[in-house]
């Protein structure tokens, strides 16, 4: 989608920190880090929420959220453990409408998320 930034990332207009890439997904640093690793993982394609790329591309979606623990384990975060997050639709905070998994680590994570 031309007017999407997370497709921008993909195609390298918008640049980005780079952490992993596979085929199909692409793992980034976030620019507004909530934790001292925030990294997201997206797949290249367009996919608004993590709920409609389970319907059109269930394997896709399993392959982020193994790259999203690939990440955790590459950053040194998997244990003692870490969070991934699929905010998904507005009141959940989602802003960017291409699915991403958040991984969140290195600190200390409250429970209920705010
Ligand atoms: P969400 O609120 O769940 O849609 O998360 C979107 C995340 O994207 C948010 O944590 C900030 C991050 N973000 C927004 N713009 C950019 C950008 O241009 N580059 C990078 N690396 N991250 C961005």
């Amino acid at each position: 989608m031309t007017d999407c930034l997370f497709c921008k990332i993909v195609s390298g207009d918008v640049p980005a920190k780079i952490v992993r890439e596979t085929g199909r997904t692409l793992a980034f640093r976030d620019i507004n880090p909530q934790a001292p690793t925030h990294v997201l993982v997206i797949p290249r394609d367009h996919h608004p929420t993590a709920a409609e790329l389970a319907v059109a591309d269930p394997s896709l979606l399993g392959e982020v959220v193994s790259e999203a623990h690939q990440v955790a384990l590459d950053e040194g975060v998997a244990e003692p453990g870490y969070r991934i997050v699929f905010n998904t639709g507005p009141q959940a905070g989602q802003t960017v409408f291409h699915v991403h998994a958040h991984v969140l680590g290195g600190r200390g994570l409250n429970w209920p998320p705010g």
